[in-house]
């Protein structure tokens, strides 16, 4: 199917839908500057994810995990949300149940203005004290090293969901219930390798939902979705409208 066949199917799709459910992945904040993870210019080239994004990691060495995260925090203060985010903010209004799921870290969904969000991998603006569990939002950059929390001196981490680390079960709960209840689930720049999220495109199939893929490159779920769309989020994702 052409990208502009693609496209007519999905604005199609969503003129008639009353239930709306999107999952963003790292390719949608790619055109606002801030790195993906397994792309060329990827997160991980330096480091294998294993190393830095994981507990073990953390308990190891927070330092060097603190130093990561401060590079990253550099570079997403300094990045602003795309054309595909503000879309994503007009469909949040137009539809009468949406709901957007992020793995996203970079909080761009949430300064571009959507608010019926989930950030189900947390958000690196906002750290967690290891002791007494108090989360605190802090936009310091960089944040002097090792950080301690206000209350109880505790060594702070950021407030970001590791690998083996659980998802909160709140905010999964409420993204499988959208991924689960919606007429139309589109998945803008993920890779579709990490779980629980990489399971939503199936468990929205098997529900019945029509589903999208936008990516520049195929994925798993290529072969799985109703439409696979190629091309820049940014330049796609408002065409959808
Ligand atoms: C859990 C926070 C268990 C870190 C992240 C084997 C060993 C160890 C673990 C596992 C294993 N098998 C399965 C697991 C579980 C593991 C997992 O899935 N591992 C994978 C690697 C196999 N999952 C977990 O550990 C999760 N927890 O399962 O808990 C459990 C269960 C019960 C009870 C207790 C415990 C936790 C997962 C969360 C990990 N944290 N991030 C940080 O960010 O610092 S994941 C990390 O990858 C990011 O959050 C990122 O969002 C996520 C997914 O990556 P993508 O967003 O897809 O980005 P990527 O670069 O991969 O792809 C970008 C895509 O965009 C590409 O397709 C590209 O083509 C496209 N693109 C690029 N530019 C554009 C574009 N598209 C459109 N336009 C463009 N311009
Ligand atoms: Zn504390």
């Amino acid at each position: 199917m052409t990208c502009e066949a693609g496209i007519h199917e999905v604005r199609a799709r969503l003129s008639s839908a009353r239930a709306v459910t999107v999952l963003t992945g790292a390719g949608i904040s790619a055109d606002s500057g801030v790195p993906t993870f397994r792309g060329t210019d990827g997160l991980w080239r330096n480091f294998r994810a294993e190393e830095l994004a994981t507990p073990e990691a953390f308990a190891r060495d927070p330092r060097l995990v603190w130093e990561w995260y401060n590079w990253r925090r550099e570079i997403i203060a300094a990045k602003l949300p795309n054309p595909a985010h503000a879309a994503l903010v007009e469909m949040e209004r137009r539809f009468d149940r949406f709901w957007l799921i992020t793995q996203n870290v970079d909080g761009l969904h949430r300064l571009a203005g959507s608010t019926k969000l989930s950030e189900i991998h947390g958000n690196i603006w906002k750290v967690s004290c290891t002791a007494c569990g108090r989360v605190d939002t802090n936009h310091d950059v960089p944040i002097p090293i090792l950080p301690q929390c206000a209350t109880c001196e505790g060594l702070l981490r950021p407030h970001i969901v590791w690998f083996g680390e659980s998802l909160d079960s709140e905010e999964l709960g409420r993204s499988f219930d959208a991924v689960n209840s919606c007429e139309v689930l589109l998945i803008v720049g993920t890779s579709g390798i990490v779980y629980p999220a990489a399971s939503f495109a199936p468990s929205a199939k098997a529900a019945g939902a029509f589903v999208a893929e936008i990516n520049l490159d195929p994925t798993p779920n290529s072969e799985l979705v109703d439409v696979s769309i190629q091309g820049n989020a940014k330049d796609i994702v408002p065409l959808l409208l």
